[in-house]
């Protein structure tokens, strides 16, 4: 198949083969092994196998579906997204736009109690329901930054994880929900959420049972992901390309509008550092045949310029070194 490139006029042929799956029942030097050759070659792969409890995830799915089915005045009271609360159609606040609604929210439990009073009926169940989704794809995130550390003989293994772990970091949770597109529409299939690559260290993503996501593979070929709302999909995000000196690359994709009669529905945690937290190559990445490829910079520093910018824009390019 060969579909319109979203930012050029050139096309590019889509491959639906080839998204690597970690089995996290596997021996450990094996799972290290197969997490960095996934993370090398697509900056994406699949986890089965991952330990979270089905109730965890089917109490937020419910959730969403609860506050995406309210009218729009309703949904209106828990925004605008200004970058938390629930926004529709706009993405950043730089002209961005996609086929979409959602909610934003800091994972800071004191931020989500208090949004959750704008979001529910039941702001307890809600902030519950959410509380517990992050706490079990916290440590699948922890997991598998652990295992890329083991993987690279990073001597201080839990360097990244405990960025994550800190009771300052600056993780967020989205909720998307993306309308089917009616079939009657004489419109090619829109633009859902534009290609971009994730800002923060990693990103933990589960959706529904309706597709629609793209990764862009190192060579620019656009692959479809299936969905899967049983397991978990991870993307190295640029904070782990820079602290792995560039050695695992940020994932670009993007997300398209379906013609099916279900919306889709997908929820990402977006594991980050800290705000003071300096973003710099693990040592053990640096050395004299392969310096730093990015000055140091703090994470409050690159999400400042990841929201001053467009959404697909190249922003780790501004802080390459020299
Ligand atoms: C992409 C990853 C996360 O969804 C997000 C997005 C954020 C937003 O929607 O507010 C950004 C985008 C994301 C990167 C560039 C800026 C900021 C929109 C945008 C145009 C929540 C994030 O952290 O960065």
């Amino acid at each position: 198949m060969v579909v319109p490139s979203s930012n050029s006029m050139r096309t590019k042929k889509i491959n639906a083969a080839g998204i690597p799956t970690v089995d996290f029942s596997m021996e450990r030097s094996k799972l290290s092994e197969s997490v960095i050759k996934a993370c090398e070659q697509y900056g994406f792969f699949k986890v089965v196998n991952h330990g979270v409890p089905k109730d965890v995830i089917s109490r937020l799915e419910n959730e969403g579906i609860e506050f995406f089915s309210k009218s729009t005045s309703e949904k209106r009271q828990a925004g605008p997204a200004t970058p938390f609360g629930y926004g529709c159609r706009n993405i950043g606040s730089n002209g961005d736009l996609g086929d979409l609604e959602y909610l934003l929210l800091h994972t800071n439990p004191l931020s989500i109690s208090d949004r959750s009073k704008t979001i529910s009926k039941n702001p307890t169940n809600f902030s519950c329901a959410v509380n517990d989704y992050i706490e079990a794809v916290r440590k699948v995130a922890c997991e598998v930054v652990d295992l890329v550390a083991e993987g690279l003989w990073v001597p201080d293994k839990y360097a990244v994880s405990k960025l994550i772990r800190d009771v300052q970091s600056d993780s967020v949770l989205r909720i998307n929900h993306y309308p089917p597109m009616k079939s009657s529409s004489k419109r090619d299939p829109s633009m859902g959420f534009g290609e971009h690559s994730d800002p923060q260290i990693l990103t933990i993503l589960r959706s529904n049972e309706v597709g629609g996501l793209q990764i862009c593979t190192h060579d620019g070929l656009w692959i479809p992901v299936a969905p899967d709302p049983n397991e978990f999909f991870v993307m190295v995000g640029d904070a782990l390309q820079v602290m792995t000196n560039g050695r695992l690359r940020s994932v670009r994709h993007r997300v398209m509008s379906n013609r099916v009669k279900k919306g889709r529905m997908s929820m990402m945690y977006f594991a980050a550092p800290p705000p003071n937290s300096w973003i710099t190559a693990l040592p053990k990445m640096v050395s004299a045949e392969k310096p730093s490829e990015y000055r140091p910079f703090t994470w409050a520093h690159y999400k400042q310029a990841a929201y001053s910018l467009r959404l697909g824009h190249s922003r780790l390019d501004l802080f390459r070194a020299q």
